[in-house]
């Protein structure tokens, strides 16, 4: 049988994250699932995918450290384009340092992630104390945290095990962290609803990357292994007219919840 979703409107009611509620909310009220992988490697490239993607999306997920001529004014314009288009940004830094490190490393240096991306993300690995520099360092009115309980690389190391210790430090810390990087939903029942699930390794043709990569489609990630949210990059930036494939990407899921 079918799983019977929790719309995402109660959703927010449960999450206990000021941002975990706005996306919950966004995605009810814009009917989007869809978060777009912007993997390109400058600014004006950036801001043009964010512009044209945006009407389609629920989060723009960046990697700074990748776009050449970065500057705080790449995020200034990030920020613009979210409110235009309403969608959050999501900064895929993947933390993995103690939390006195991870306090610098998310408030400062050249990209100053905190100053303009809604939520981020990090390793669980180094315990606790990540969850609290992150804290520390962004603090939980505007911005939040998900973890990584799962990847889609072939071979990598997070087991079941792992997982089931990501899901339990995620609890201990419901006032920031609000969901995961997970390739299916990682916590059922009610527990689970109060968290966001977003999946990476989605494409509409399922051969891999040659560097371990390895994709799922739309319908599969939310009708089948439950995720909330699919990630795409390639699907939709290599393609000819990305605005229009990120609508294709957005019916696919959004269809998929029903
Ligand atoms: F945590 C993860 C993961 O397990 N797999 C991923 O692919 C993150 N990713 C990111 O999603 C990766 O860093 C890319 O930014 C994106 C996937 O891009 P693709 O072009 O759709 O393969």
């Amino acid at each position: 049988a079918k799983l019977q979703r929790t719309p995402f409107e109660d959703r927010a009611k449960l999450c206990k994250n000021a941002v975990g509620v706005a996306l919950f909310s966004l995605m009810a009220r814009k009917k989007t699932n869809l978060c777009v992988a912007a993997d390109v490697v400058e600014a004006k490239a950036l801001l043009d995918l964010a512009d044209a993607v945006g009407p389609q999306i629920c989060v723009l997920k960046t990697h700074c450290d990748i776009v050449r001529d970065w500057t705080d004014e790449t995020g200034t314009q990030l920020r613009f384009l979210a409110d235009k288009h309403d969608f959050l940004i999501f900064e895929d830094r993947k933390f993995a340092d103690i939390g006195n490190t991870v306090v610098q490393q998310c408030s400062g240096g050249v990209h100053r992630i905190a100053s303009w991306a809604h939520f981020t993300n990090a390793h669980a690995l180094p315990g606790d104390g990540i969850v609290d520099g992150l804290r520390t360092a962004a603090g939980v009115e505007n911005h939040g945290l998900l973890l990584l309980a799962q990847m889609s690389s072939a071979g990598n190391l997070l087991n079941k095990e792992y997982t089931s210790a990501c899901v339990e430090m995620a609890k201990r810390h419901t006032d920031f962290v609000f969901g995961f990087i997970s390739q299916e939903r990682v916590i059922e029942g009610s527990e689970g609803d109060a968290f966001v699930y977003m999946t990476p390794g989605v494409k509409l043709s399922q051969e891999g990357d040659g560097l371990g990569q390895q994709y799922n489609t739309p319908t599969a990630v939310i009708a089948d292994r439950n995720s909330d949210i699919i990630i795409v990059g390639r699907g939709i930036y290599k393609s000819d007219n990305p605005a229009a494939t990120a609508a294709i990407y957005r019916k696919q899921a959004w269809d998929a919840l029903a």
